[in-house]
């Protein structure tokens, strides 16, 4: 019988199975949650049914709360009741996992007095990665079966883990060989007739036997957690949450509300409605407008131009999702280091125990090699991977024109170059996109996707479905210098040169970058990246430069001395190995050029450096999106989130913008224009939003 439309109640010799179908993800809404708690009600005024089981149809069971709610005024029933409606059942209640259970899902299954799962099945509780906590009684009732380490070992890395995992935790009693539904059956029927009742897992207490190695544990993860979560709200919550659960002398009722109004507080945290929106964010960039115009073409037979750091690194990226690669070099020398370069990666991987000699074997007999670019004949898609120059693409893109069939895809690798002008140089460029993978390629998971203005519509759909099939975000861009990243970075970096120049020390810029939530600050970057890279791109547009342009020549005079960072010991830091240091020669530098430009330097405050490179990150991000490099916002967001380490918590530099508000961005930059009005020149569209009272958000809503 239907409970609800997505929720029903089907008995078969004495089971009553609780159906959940709530395509895609069977999400807990309020219409499933409703119809667990009412189907509950009808198992246990049904004589017919001796026990439930709690399954679900499509491709996963719960996969957790319905995000989309989040925000939103909550309605009944909330899920913590929903579980304890569960966990009261006169009836044993058990529950049949598949897919991924997480989450929401997870704890419906926790509240059940029994847990079996499809063998292919995974558990999680990754609300930290929305910058919550398990508020549906996961921080109570996992611990109590399984002790604080693996309850917040799941519930602090956010991963799922499989099945077999939870076996060995205890957390899910069988394995289901065949079809999940009768196993789960038979299950149910094994343990009535063992005798076996409701087990109410909030009264458990296995996992509170050893309490001395269980609150040593809370202090250890709370001292690392204060050094690599510092700042972040959802992680300590989750440990206090944890440490409250083994507590003799608080009742499971209410350590379930100081789990909840802990909950409440992480949704209400902006760090909470950063991450939220950097879940959905990354799921919008694959829909652009060319989706509802065209199919992808067929994508069987890869082909990568040239082996050395992004050509390899391409190459390991189409290995690893499981497809042939074909690599081409100039000749057989180059050849072999290319294939040394992609052999490597998976030698690193055996060496670590990732894999088996006998899968890196596997994994290489889909690597083939050639000089001859006649191999290529077959092949869908190309990317050249070749040395960052416009001649020389130029010459491969001439070679892959004459080898290649008709239909196949062109693709280039470069970072800056522009691909209108080399898409013109061959017969078809209708079939030339860009691929800008961010090294190393077969880790880093952006995906700049360069759309020239001749390219067909299936061409761009097929490099956003290689995307999906590499596990790359992929993310639309135009054509323009540096697409969307590298442009705005560029400008940023200027923001943050003119402190430098003005009296702020890179040391002092980048402690501050990094408080506000980067793994490292700008200078760090540039000493681990290579000067000489930055120097190059800055020699490449001297004789573009405006005139009016403020540029500052610190990093000239760094990299005239050689240091190029990491790779020479020495750059804006000074290198023993890993550690780095301060260079007060560096600081004399700084000094030298601030009197050679006349300056007189003046304090910054951690504030004000934050203030201004953000305002000349946003403000520049504005510039993209009003000249249509980047669709959204949002595509802005994910690619620095994943391109440019912008901390997730904060949800990207325009979902912050928002949190901070745009007219108080526009009066910075207004204020700064005073001292550079070429540099600080307020974006149309900031204006223009912050006249009509708009958002980022209503952009990317398509408001
Ligand atoms: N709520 C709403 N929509 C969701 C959703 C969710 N929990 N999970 C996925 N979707 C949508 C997603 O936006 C996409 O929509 C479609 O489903 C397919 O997703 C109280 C409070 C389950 C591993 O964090 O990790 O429970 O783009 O493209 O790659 O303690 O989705 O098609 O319109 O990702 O196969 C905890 C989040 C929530 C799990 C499937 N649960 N989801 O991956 O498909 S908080 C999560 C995922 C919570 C409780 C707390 C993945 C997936 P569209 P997809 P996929």
């Amino acid at each position: 019988m239907q409970i609800t439309d997505v929720v029903s109640l089907e008995v078969e010799d004495g089971i009553g199975f609780l159906i959940v179908n709530n395509p895609p993800v069977n999400a807990l809404g309020q219409k499933v949650r409703q119809g667990l708690a009412d189907g509950i009600a009808a198992a246990q005024a049904d004589a017919a049914i001796r026990a439930v089981v709690i399954i679900a149809e499509g491709r996963t069971f719960p996969a957790g709360a319905d995000i989309t709610e989040f925000g939103k005024p909550p309605q009944p029933p909330a899920l913590p009741d929903v579980c304890q409606i569960i966990e009261d059942c006169a009836k044993p209640v058990v529950a049949a996992l598949h897919g991924t259970a997480l989450g929401g899902g997870f704890e419906i299954a926790l509240s059940s007095h029994y847990r079996i799962a499809d063998k292919g099945a995974k558990i999680g509780l990754p609300e930290i990665n929305l910058g919550l906590l398990p508020g549906a009684s996961g921080t109570q009732r996992m611990p109590r079966i399984t002790g604080a380490g693996p309850a917040l070992d799941m519930m602090l890395s956010g991963k799922p883990v499989p099945v077999a995992r939870g076996r060995d935790m205890g957390v899910i009693d069988e394995i289901a060989e065949g079809d999940l539904r009768k196993a789960a059956k038979a299950y149910a029927l094994k343990l009535l007739k063992m005798g076996w009742g409701r087990r109410p897992t909030s009264e458990r207490r296995e996992g509170f036997k050893d309490m001395g190695a269980y609150n040593n544990l809370i202090v250890e993860r709370r001292a690392e957690l204060q050094k690599k979560a510092k700042g972040q709200l959802a992680p300590f919550k989750i440990l206090d949450c944890v440490a409250l659960a083994a507590d003799p002398s608080v009742p499971f009722a209410e350590a379930m509300k100081a789990e909840r109004a802990a909950f409440m507080e992480c949704l209400a945290s902006d760090q909470s409605k950063g991450m939220i929106h950097a879940f959905f964010a990354e799921r919008q960039t694959a829909k652009i407008p060319e989706a509802k115009a065209a199919t992808p073409r067929d994508l069987n037979k890869l082909a990568v131009i040239g082996g050395g750091t992004m050509g390899a690194g391409i190459a390991v990226a189409v290995l690893d999702a499981g497809l042939p690669v074909v690599m081409i070099e100039r000749d057989a020398e180059s050849l072999e280091r290319g294939r040394a370069n992609v052999e490597k990666v998976y030698a690193r991987n055996v060496a670590k125990g990732r894999m088996s000699e006998a899968q890196k074997d596997a994994v290489m007999a889909r690597w083939t090699g050639s000089v001859d670019y006649g191999v290529l004949a077959d092949v869908d898609l190309v990317i050249e991977a070749v040395f960052e120059e416009m001649e020389v693409k130029k010459a491969v893109f001439a070679q892959l024109d004459a080898a290649m069939r008709p239909g196949a895809i062109l693709a280039t690798n470069t970072s800056y170059l522009n691909i209108d002008e080399l898409a013109a140089t061959i017969s078809r460029p209708e079939d030339v996109i860009g691929l800008h993978f961010f090294s190393p390629a077969n880790i880093m998971k952006l995906l700049e996707i360069v759309v020239p203005a001749k390219v067909t519509a299936d061409v761009v759909v097929t490099a956003f479905d290689l995307a999906k099939r590499l596990g790359k975000i992929p993310v639309r861009a135009g054509v323009c210098d540096g697409f969307i990243g590298n442009r705005i970075l560029a400008t940023y970096r200027r923001a943050s040169d003119y402190m430098m120049e003005d009296g702020a020390s890179p040391y002092q810029i980048d402690a501050a970058i990094r408080d506000f939530g980067y793994p490292m600050g700008p200078y760090q970057v540039s000493d681990l990246a290579g000067g000489d890279i930055g120097w190059a791109t800055r020699k490449r547009k001297a004789a573009t430069r405006p005139p009016e342009e403020r540029y500052v020549q610190i990093a000239d005079r760094i990299c005239e001395n050689g240091w190029f960072g990491q790779k020479t010991g020495r750059g804006y830091y000074r290198y023993d190995g890993r550690v780095s240091v301060e260079d007060p020669e560096v600081l004399e530098i700084i000094a030298a050029e601030r009197k050679r430009a006349g300056i007189t330097p003046r304090d910054f405050t951690d504030d004000e450096i934050i203030e201004r490179y953000f305002a000349a990150m946003i403000n520049e991000g504005c510039n993209v999106l009003d000249e249509g490099i980047a669709l959204r916002p949002l595509d802005i967001d994910v690619t620095l989130l994943y391109g440019y380490a912008f901390p997730r918590w904060r949800g990207g530099p325009m979902k912050y913008a928002d949190m901070v508000g745009l007219d108080v961005i526009l009066k910075r930059i207004e204020s700064y224009a005073a001292e550079d009005a070429h540099f600080w020149q307020p974006s149309p569209l900031l204006q223009r939003l912050v006249a009509e009272g708009r958002t980022f958000d209503d952009l990317n809503k398509g408001n």
